[in-house]
């Protein structure tokens, strides 16, 4: 592995002088251009995501990514808020050129920036609910698309709201051990956000589909369920399929509970169910949603205290990175 990010890093730092994975040398100016060695070790350097370059211009961007440090309605364990930093951290393990198995760099493709996270009140959801969606619809009223880490799942309310705004009802492409649709809880909060995001009409019921779910709610309210142990069964190739024929054409929304993933794969994080994806198959699948026309993603509930040896936190690192191939598969470099 470490044998491998060396290679990999030497033939970056030679291809390109201005390469963002140059210990950030784009981002500072009046210092040293690199390290010596004309590249970073991964447990080194400032923590953006995949090192792209921390900016709040939009402008430029194809890619906006945030982190929404929020656990205020979190049913069960708490932590949630050192979600994105966990996941930037992680991240830097994998900033060095072609993403395995894709054989590119995304980052040749798509100009991404790393806004850092959404401020607002701790301890008041409307803050949170309200600087969330005015952030998200002010970078998708630049035209950039937006990459949001969580956080707990509520976040995907006001980002959801932000995207129905500028697409009209979305599908729901939602991994998840959990519906998050349950309606007879009294608050708002991290069980039911798409309870309400039904109500809203942000989300089209007969487009959306949850995947990897491995608990109980009476009601569907009209989504299609390919549960864990149907998925597993069946196997990845088989569920992209299925959730390419529900969601069909049109705008799709990801958004991706680390809890999809077994605890095995994913301890870290509030409410762990076990009988859930690898990491492996979780990236089959997604890897195979080609035909889909995602227009924004969250990834969400990862809790870096109950972590092992960080591995909730890479693999979340690593499906972002997953989308962000997904999204730049088709797409030719950038200047080139
Ligand atoms: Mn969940």
């Amino acid at each position: 592995m470490v044998q491998a990010n060396q290679e990999g890093a030497e033939d970056s730092a030679s291809a390109s002088a201005t390469s963002p994975r140059k210990a950030g040398s784009e981002e500072i100016s009046g210092t040293a251009e690199s390290p010596e060695s004309g590249w970073e070790p991964a447990y080194s350097g400032i923590a953006n995501f995949m090192r792209q370059p921390s900016s709040r211009d939009f402008e430029a961007a194809d890619v906006v990514l945030c982190g929404i440090p929020c656990d205020l309605t979190t049913s069960n364990r708490p932590g949630a808020r050192f979600g994105p930093r966990g996941i930037r951290a992680a991240s830097l393990q994998l900033a060095y050129g072609e993403h395995w198995p894709w054989g590119f760099d995304p980052f040749d493709r798509l100009a991404l920036v790393d806004a850092g996270d959404i401020s607002f009140s701790p301890g008041y959801v409307d803050s949170m609910l309200r600087e969330t969606e005015s952030f998200a619809r002010a970078v998708l009223a630049g035209g950039a698309s937006l990459l949001s880490l969580g956080g707990e799942h509520l976040v995907s309310l006001p980002l959801l709201r932000a995207h129905a705004a500028v697409h009209g009802p979305l599908s729901l492409v939602h991994f998840d051990a959990h519906s998050d649709s349950w309606s007879d809880e009294p608050e708002l909060g991290h069980g039911n956000m798409f309870y309400h995001a039904l109500n809203e009409g942000l989300i089209d019921p007969s487009r959306s589909v949850q995947i990897g779910v491995r608990t109980y709610n009476a009601e569907d309210h009209g989504i299609e369920i390919l549960d864990a142990d149907w998925a597993l069964d069946a196997g990845a190739d088989a569920v992209s399929r299925r959730v390419e024929e529900v969601v069909g054409p049109g705008p799709a929304y990801l958004t991706f509970d680390v809890d999809c993933l077994d605890p095995a794969y994913a301890p870290g994080t509030g409410t762990p169910v076990v009988g859930g994806f690898s990491t492996r198959f979780a990236r089959q699948v997604l890897a195979g949603l080609t035909v889909i026309e995602f227009v924004g993603m969250d990834l969400v509930e990862v809790a870096p205290a109950y972590d092992h040896a960080g591995i909730t936190s890479l693999a979340a690192a690593t499906l972002a990175l997953d989308f962000l191939c997904l999204i730049a598969r088709d797409r030719p470099e950038r200047g080139g």
